[in-house]
């Protein structure tokens, strides 16, 4: 495995940073996580924008311009001689003194990419969906860490991670700070009653997928909502599904102990797992 290392490939092995970077002493920095299906690269530029967004809100001057930090993605997919991989990017704000301030940081900011494989979830979940739980730990206020900065301090997802497992569940549903729904620790979430679509505006990273299901969604002449969800509304939901890049769309049959419907994967759910399919196959940048 090569990895791509601030403009150059080394070997996992030497795939080494400062203990003075502050990505690692402060979780100072950003990231995206991104997949390519079968040799083509899936919204690479929206990763890419969201990307230098979460930069530019954290004051991180990137060295690469956003054509090279796509021919950098790509390279490092080419020579891993990778067709279908999970591609981390990874800026970190650069190696610094003892203390937070990003002004004394002497380094340049720090560029990795790793291209590999990853399963968020066992493959038997995506056929006879999901049981979740909502969590005590809220997700981050947005004037304190907006969540859509994917950033590199990851704790409050965390942190929400460790007490679903604790409970025995992989997956759990965060409330933002006034108790409506906003996300999961790593994934989007969606409930359809009626027919009709529905997911959080607030509270939560927009996730490219998301958008993605959202856009396939209004493509097909189903009506897609976006605004306050409560958990009443997903306990009562017809069909509930989940959505990331790692995850893709998962099926949620269960939450918080009640059972969605009759318990099994919707109909509008396995429609836009199918259509999603259909798009990642086809639609990408090619290398
Ligand atoms: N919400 C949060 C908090 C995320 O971290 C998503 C939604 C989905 O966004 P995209 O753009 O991917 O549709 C994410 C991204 C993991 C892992 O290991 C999860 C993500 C990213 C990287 C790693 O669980 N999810």
């Amino acid at each position: 495995m090569k990895i791509y290392l601030n403009g150059k490939f080394v070997a996992k092995k030497d795939a080494k940073i400062s203990v003075f970077d502050h990505g690692l002493l402060y979780g100072d920095g950003a990231f995206e996580g991104i997949r390519s299906y079968n040799g083509l690269v899936f919204k690479l530029q929206e990763h890419v924008d969201r990307l230098y967004e979460t930069a530019h809100t954290l004051m991180i001057q990137l060295p690469l311009t956003k054509k090279q930090m796509i021919k950098a993605v790509v390279d490092t997919l080419k020579i891993n001689k990778l067709t279908d991989a999970y591609i981390r990017v990874v800026v970190t704000r650069g190696e610094g003194d003892l203390g937070l301030d990003p002004r004394k940081c002497y380094g340049a900011p720090g560029i990795i990419i790793i291209a590999d494989k990853i399963a968020l979830y066992p493959a038997s979940l995506y056929k006879k969906g999901m049981e979740i739980i909502t969590v005590p730990t809220v997700r981050n206020h947005a004037e304190a860490l907006n969540p859509q900065l994917k950033s590199l301090n990851y704790l409050n997802n965390i942190l929400a991670k460790i007490e679903a497992g604790t409970s025995g569940f992989c997956e759990a549903i965060m409330l933002d700070a006034h108790g409506f729904v906003a996300e999961c620790t790593g994934d989007n979430i969606f409930i359809v009653k009626k027919g009709v679509l529905s997911t959080p505006s607030q509270g939560r990273l927009r996730g490219i997928t998301r958008d993605t299901i959202m856009a396939l969604a209004e493509k097909s002449k189903i009506k897609v909502y976006e605004g306050q969800m409560t958990r009443h509304e997903v306990y009562n939901a017809d069909e509930c599904f989940l959505t990331g890049t790692a995850a893709e769309i998962i099926p949620v049959v269960k939450v918080d102990g009640r059972l969605i419907a009759d318990g099994k994967p919707g109909k509008v759910t396995n429609k836009m797992m199918q259509l999603f399919k259909g798009v990642t196959c086809k639609d990408g940048v090619k290398y």
